[in-house]
């Protein structure tokens, strides 16, 4: 047919089906009846579902239903494919002319193949790019219902969530346990929509202003010019910074201790920082701050392990994770609030609740608990989830608010614009790790990445076209309606209110409620790091600074930096220690925790079987380290000597101490006197570390000549007996310390 007679045939047939519509009646047609001028209060049936409504469970690409069930992953069917689902026979030769070549650019599998490697990557975050995610569920206790009216605190209601813990400064291939601050961002699925709790392992932070964030980042970050140090804040812009901008000193000071240093990601507290809103169900408010408790305790590791983990395992706390979700030692926290009225001061005992570089001490208001999160799965693609997750301080629900923190609004424009980057557009709440569980039918449309095919003609509101969908919801089915803040009238200025410019009495109640051994490793933090600096007006800026939070502190950096200590030169209100703050004491349960048991042919095999036994039943993993892998004597041997190192275990256990091996080193000599020539130089050099890092060590049979040989009976949390169970026994009780503290050289 000419072209002009299709065009008629197509306007025909429209024409004829429009005749026939009965249901919806066309507004205005005739017979019809007269045009509402209301837009419908009710759908006229219920519309089809749009793609990015059947969350989380996506149709096909193309929008038509799947034959297959649904799934999220993305491979289907047995066979290789191109993109574009033709099946393959070959992809590890490209086309050539003959086997020699040239290649031929007809070879469309090898321009796809690489074309899409070449495009793998994309820009690492700006800030937090190294971390490691998990999925978990949270349930409440339905103690927050009082509060907020958020279905996710509704008792009993088990929320899916999935978390990403991360470091701040480093690239995403740094490693894990650099002294830095650590995020804490969980994704609550709520049936309300998406909820995103940012936070981090500190409850303040080092800028009062989000303006100052790019600022922080920058003096934190590597040096421009050489790109050097990696993820670490132990150079001269991050200490003139903080020395400059002085509110940094809180969070610095939180940094220098052992909260820097987390031992696993299992056992970091994590905190909201800002003071958030919760709303109840009859409108009233009540201001909250968040706080993570792990049940496993809080935790860090030594400077050296620090140190030393970086180089020999640079994944510490990413492996730390995966092993204990894997192994069923699943992390647990308990999520709390602390709760203050909604006054117009927005203040609680004194206490500016809008300054993010101010906390609440738990001993004025304590942390009432609201539910427990469990962590029980481990990503199944990094990429897809741990690195395409968004958060965002804006993905609020029902109930829960935020408040006029300026870091808070900075963060809620932030999260929203880095991931046009990032993500490459705005649809990145389709990818599916940060699909809602709820139906979404928002009436955004297009964009790059856009991967749903929205039915329906009119995404706006009002309309009659789409029979008024989507509709309103009013607060009974469950709609974020803002809550009518009062905002005293002001003039616009570019300034902080006047309770932001106390910038050290937090500071040094923090040093202050610590216990002799905290002090001490913040003492040797502030040392090591301003002795990193090159600038001496750095140095003493900083020295400044400590001198306005303790004189003592002050004094001992300056001495070890050689340089004199200065007077305060600031009145510094002092306020109440908060015990609180300290890591120290505790008991803490053993889950997931790792004991070695170093093990040769002459040991007591039969102890080790029934300790690893008695370990297992306790929850805790037992590796046994032998001079070499595969078996000692039928027992399986998990760590050589090549393979571990003391960072890895909580505590070590000789049930048999290897004699040299004929090439290794000659053995010396740890302590004057001690006879250490027929132990293997490598089992000193663990038990050393092991020592020095104030693990327990037990042994037992055989084991004990190598404790003999070092100089360790009778030390301070070294077991040693004739039979495997009581020195597990004792063992075990120590080990709830987390480390024999005793034995660091601390100040009284
Ligand atoms: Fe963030 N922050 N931040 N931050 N932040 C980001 O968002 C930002 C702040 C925190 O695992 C970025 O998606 C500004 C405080 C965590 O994916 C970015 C300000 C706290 C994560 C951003 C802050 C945090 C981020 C980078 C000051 C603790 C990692 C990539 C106004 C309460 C989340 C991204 C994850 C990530 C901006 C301050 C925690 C650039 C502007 C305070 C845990 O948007």
């Amino acid at each position: 047919k000419a072209v002009g007679e299709k065009v008629e045939e197509v306007a025909e047939t429209a024409a004829s089906k429009a005749a026939s519509l009965t249901e919806p009646p066309i507004p205005g047609a005739p017979g019809s009846e007269p045009p509402s001028l209301e837009e419908p209060t009710e759908p006229r049936e219920t519309p089809p579902p749009k793609p990015d409504q059947e969350q989380p469970t996506p149709l096909s690409p193309t929008g038509a239903p799947s034959a297959d069930p649904p799934t999220a992953s993305a491979q289907q069917g047995a066979y290789l494919t191109t993109a574009t689902g033709v099946r393959l026979h070959d992809t590890d030769h490209s086309l050539k002319v003959g086997a020699r070549g040239p290649t031929v650019l007809a070879d469309h599998h090898l321009r796809e193949k690489i074309m899409h490697f070449d495009h793998e990557r994309i820009p690492e975050r700006v800030v937090h790019a190294r971390g490691a995610g998990a999925h978990g569920v949270f349930v409440a206790n339905g103690a927050a219902t009082s509060v907020s009216r958020a279905a996710v605190f509704g008792k009993d209601v088990e929320t899916p969530v999935f978390v990403r813990f991360s470091t701040v400064l480093g690239s995403r291939g740094s490693a894990d346990t650099v002294r830095d601050t650590r995020g804490f961002a969980v994704k609550f699925y709520s049936s309300e929509g998406n909820w995103d709790l940012v936070g981090n392992n500190i409850p303040v932070f080092f800028i009062q202003d989000g303006i100052k964030f790019p600022d922080v980042i920058h003096a934190g970050k590597p040096h421009p010019d050489r790109e050097i140090p990696q993820a670490q804040s132990a150079h001269d812009t991050f200490w003139d910074f903080v020395s400059l901008h002085t509110e940094g000193q809180h969070h610095a000071m939180w940094n220098m201790s052992d909260r820097g240093l987390p031992r696993s990601y299992r056992m970091m507290e994590g905190f909201g920082v800002h003071t958030f809103r919760l709303v109840d169900a009859e409108g009233g408010t009540t201001l909250c701050k968040f706080h993570w408790k792990p049940r496993l305790g809080v935790h860090s590791l030594t400077w050296e392990e620090a140190q030393l983990a970086a180089g020999v395992d640079p994944d510490f706390h990413r492996r730390d994770l995966h092993d204990a979700i894997e192994s069923g030692a699943y992390p647990v926290w308990d999520l709390g609030i602390q709760t203050f009225a909604d006054t117009p001061d927005q203040t609680f005992e004194g206490i500016d609740l809008l300054d993010p570089t101010k906390l609440v001490p738990e001993e004025l208001a304590p942390v009432q608990l609201i539910g427990t999160m469990t962590l029980t799965g481990n990503p199944t693609n990094y990429f897809a989830e741990t690195e395409q997750v968004a958060f965002h301080t804006g993905h609020l629900v029902p109930g829960i608010d935020g408040t006029d923190d300026p870091l808070l609004m900075a963060r809620n424009f932030s999260y929203l614009d880095t991931q046009l980057t990032r993500l490459a557009g705005p649809n990145f709440n389709q990818i599916p790790i940060n699909r809602p569980h709820a139906p979404v039918n928002d009436m955004h449309r297009d964009g790059y990445h856009q991967s749903a095919v929205h039915g329906g003609v009119a995404p706006y509101k009002p309309n009659t076209l789409d029979g008024g969908c989507p509709f309103f919801a009013g607060m009974d089915e469950g709609a974020f309606v803002d809550v009518p803040v009062q905002v005293p009238a002001a003039s616009k200025v570019r300034a902080n209110p006047a309770s932001y410019d106390d910038h050290y009495s937090q500071t040094r109640q923090f040093y202050r409620s610590m216990t002799p051994v905290e002090q001490e490793h913040i003492v040797l933090a502030y040392t090591f790091e301003l002795g990193k600096c090159y600038e001496q007006a750095v140095k003493e800026r900083q020295l400044q600074c400590l001198a306005n939070i303790d004189a003592d502190l002050c004094a001992q950096v300056a001495t070890g930096l050689g340089l004199p200590a200065p007077a305060a030169s600031v009145e510094v209100p002092d306020v109440e220690l908060s015990p609180a703050l300290s890591q120290l004491p505790g008991e803490w349960p053993p889950d997931g925790r790792m004991v070695g048991i170093v093990v040769d042919p002459s040991g007591d095999l039969e102890g080790v079987e029934a300790t690893r036994r008695t370990l297992l039943a306790a929850g805790v993993v037992p590796l046994v380290i032998a001079p070499h892998g595969g078996q000692v004597e039928g027992t399986t041997v998990q760590r050589t000597f090549a393979t571990v190192r003391s960072i890895e275990l909580d505590a070590v256990l000789v049930a048999g101490a290897a004699p040299p091996a004929p090439d290794a080193l000659p053995a010396r000599d740890a302590k004057a006197g001690a006879d250490t020539a027929a132990l293997d130089p490598r089992v000193t050099l663990l038990l050393e570390e092991c020592y020095r890092h104030a693990k327990v060590i037990g042994a037992w049979g055989d084991g004990t000549a190598a404790l003999t040989a070092l100089g360790l009976d009778g030390v301070a949390g070294v077991v040693s007996g004739d039979d495997a169970a009581g020195v597990l026994a004792d063992v075990q009780a120590l080990m709830a310390h987390h480390r024999v503290w005793e034995r660091f050289p601390a100040r009284a």
